[in-house]
């Protein structure tokens, strides 16, 4: 029988209701649904590495890797199986357990570059971490291949509401994002779905990811609730930083609609002072990006992180 506390068929209001609540009352609910799925202070920790960095044929206007934007970043090589290896070494040794490699592609074409993917795939499976991938669009022969190769999970954010999706990229629509993520699904590769809050979104846009993303049937294995990191450059280099409140009540909300899945606090958090971001893993976040660097921006010290982890008794995973 289906788990009633697994719901699929969130409304708008009654969302945006919750992510309005008071503050704390909000909090408390969230943090009794994360010790009651998730208790013992567990807090997964992955590493990004861009194999395919620049140059992206989409328009998405957060992006500093897209070609439509004039930003720091130029077109990169791609990294050699080596240069992936050295990076999941990394990781490892700074204490992740997966390794997200990302690809400034609009979607996979197949062929020497896919081959490589699958290669190194391998190789990070080998070292003992998980291996996600964050691609672009794929078609169901790709994520096919991608599981054989042993690929854990797949990142492919809906980044906002449907509503407010063309105010964000013009160069792809919504539905094929969902397309993609049905073919993951499909695969048996797990989800990690999420999206980017202050990009000039409404509150009920930022509820409308979180009711499309709570519609999956099952939910997405792991939720990234990025802050827009500004990109001078971009059409979004302007915006007002997103309130570190806000934050909270976006990851309160996801936590109490997704029991179960991880809420990861992604990007942004290098301006968010140490106790929001505690505050953050108190509300229903339970995983965060370590390593220097995202991945074309900047992202707090490992030593900084662990610290951080430590002095509040959160254990690494
Ligand atoms: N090209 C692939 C795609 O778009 O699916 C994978 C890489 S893309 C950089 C991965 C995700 O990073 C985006 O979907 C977006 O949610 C997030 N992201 C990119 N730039 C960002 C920014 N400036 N601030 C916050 N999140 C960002
Ligand atoms: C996700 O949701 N956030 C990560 C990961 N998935 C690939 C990427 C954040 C990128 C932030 C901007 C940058 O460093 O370029
Ligand atoms: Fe390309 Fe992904 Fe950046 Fe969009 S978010 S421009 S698809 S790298």
């Amino acid at each position: 029988m289906a788990d009633p506390r697994l719901r699929h068929d969130w409304q708008l209001d009654e969302t945006e209701a919750l992510y309005r609540t008071p503050l704390f009352e909000l909090v408390d609910r969230a943090r009794a649904v994360h010790c009651r799925e998730h208790p013992g202070g567990e807090v997964q920790l992955c590493s990004l590495v861009s194999v395919k960095t620049g140059d992206c044929p989409e328009d998405c206007s957060y992006c500093s890797q897209s070609a439509h934007h004039s930003t720091h970043v130029a077109r990169q090589p791609m990294l050699d199986g080596d240069q992936v290896l050295e990076a999941a070494r990394r990781a490892k040794a700074a204490g992740s357990s997966r390794l997200c490699m990302s690809a400034a592609w609009r979607q996979v074409d197949d062929g020497p570059e896919f081959d490589q993917v699958l290669a190194m795939v391998r190789g990070v499976k080998a070292l003992g971490l998980e291996a996600c991938c964050t691609l672009g669009m794929l078609s169901d022969d790709q994520a096919r291949q991608l599981k054989e190769a042993g690929l854990d999970a797949y990142n492919h954010n809906l980044d906002t509401s449907r509503d407010f999706y063309d105010n964000v990229v013009t160069t792809r629509r919504y539905d094929e994002r969902l397309q993609t993520l049905r073919r993951v699904r499909k695969s048996g590769i797990t989800i990690c779905s999420g999206g980017i809050i202050g990009m000039g979104e409404s509150i009920r846009d930022r509820c409308a990811m979180l009711v499309e993303l709570a519609s999956f049937d099952p939910h997405p294995e792991a939720v990234p609730i990025n802050a827009l990191v500004p990109v001078p450059g971009t059409p979004m280099e302007s915006l007002e930083p997103v309130a570190p409140m806000e934050l909270v009540r976006m990851i309160a909300t996801a936590r109490i609609m997704l029991p179960r899945s991880k809420v990861r606090l992604s990007a942004g958090r290098t301006e968010l002072p140490r106790e929001a971001q505690l505050f953050c893993l108190y509300a229903g976040a339970n995983s965060i990006f370590i390593g220097d660097q995202l991945l074309t921006t900047p992202n707090p010290d490992v030593s900084e992180d662990r610290r951080m982890l430590e002095d509040a008794g959160l254990i690494p995973a």
